[in-house]
């Protein structure tokens, strides 16, 4: 796979960029990255140089521009058709795309006081209302995609073997963590298989290791 580059924001607080990141690695695709830490006085400067929507992920593939993590992970699907980044099954397929559009476009409260943050422990914190009911609605629809597809098809993940659908929650596995949240057992369950995959340690590993910190 020739020229193929992410660029990235910086590991510890990027949420939107773990995720086409996480889907190229379990695609087995060779990739750089390039990582432009968020908050800096020249970070929207940076990002313009490569990105046409001022924001980050963007994937940069000989001469293609693309941006919009969950447009970004659909590419690199039709890259690696052999790895299985949406189910094959057609109705499975539907779901996960539905529970990937769902995560995209929703969750803000849950994305508002619980910011992803791979270099604090905030425990008890940013719990409201309104993100209990993101995280009940999150709980949920895992405990309905592993009973309806996951757990017949035999891997841990939301449909049995790694999909993009789990790289689109993959930041909201971090957070449950970073923030105590209890769940059910079925949860962590799910959770765990997330943050054991080489490429989700790899990727805490990294953003613990970054020297940028700043309240995100
Ligand atoms: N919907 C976009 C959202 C991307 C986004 O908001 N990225 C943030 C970083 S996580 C960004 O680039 N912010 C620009 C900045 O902080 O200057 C996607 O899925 O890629």
């Amino acid at each position: 796979m020739s020229d193929l580059t992410l660029v990235i924001g910086n590991k510890a607080y990027s949420s939107w960029s773990l995720r086409p990141w996480l889907a190229l690695r379990q695609a087995g695709l060779a990739f750089a990255e390039t990582v432009i830490p968020l908050r800096q006085p020249d970070t929207a400067a940076r990002i313009a140089e490569q990105s046409p929507s001022g924001r980050v992920p963007t994937l940069l593939h000989d001469g293609l521009v693309l941006w919009d993590s969950l447009a970004i992970c659909e590419y690199v699907a039709e890259l690696a058709p052999a790895a299985g980044l949406w189910p094959s099954d057609r109705v499975a397929r539907a779901v996960a795309r539905s529970v990937s559009a769902e995560m995209h476009s929703g969750f803000v409260p849950l994305r508002t006081s619980m910011p992803m943050n791979l270099k604090q422990d905030r425990k008890g914190q940013g719990m409201t209302a309104a993100t209990a009911a993101d995280i009940a609605r999150i709980e949920a629809l895992w405990a309905d995609a592993r009973a309806r597809f996951g757990s017949p098809a035999g891997g841990p993940f939301l449909f049995g073997a790694f999909t993009i659908a789990d790289a689109m929650f993959a930041p909201v596995v971090t957070r449950l963590e970073t923030y105590g949240v209890a769940v059910s057992p079925g949860s962590r369950a799910y959770m765990d298989a997330v943050l054991a995959l080489p490429a989700m340690r790899d990727w805490v590993a990294a953003a613990k290791a970054e020297p940028w910190e700043f309240e995100p």
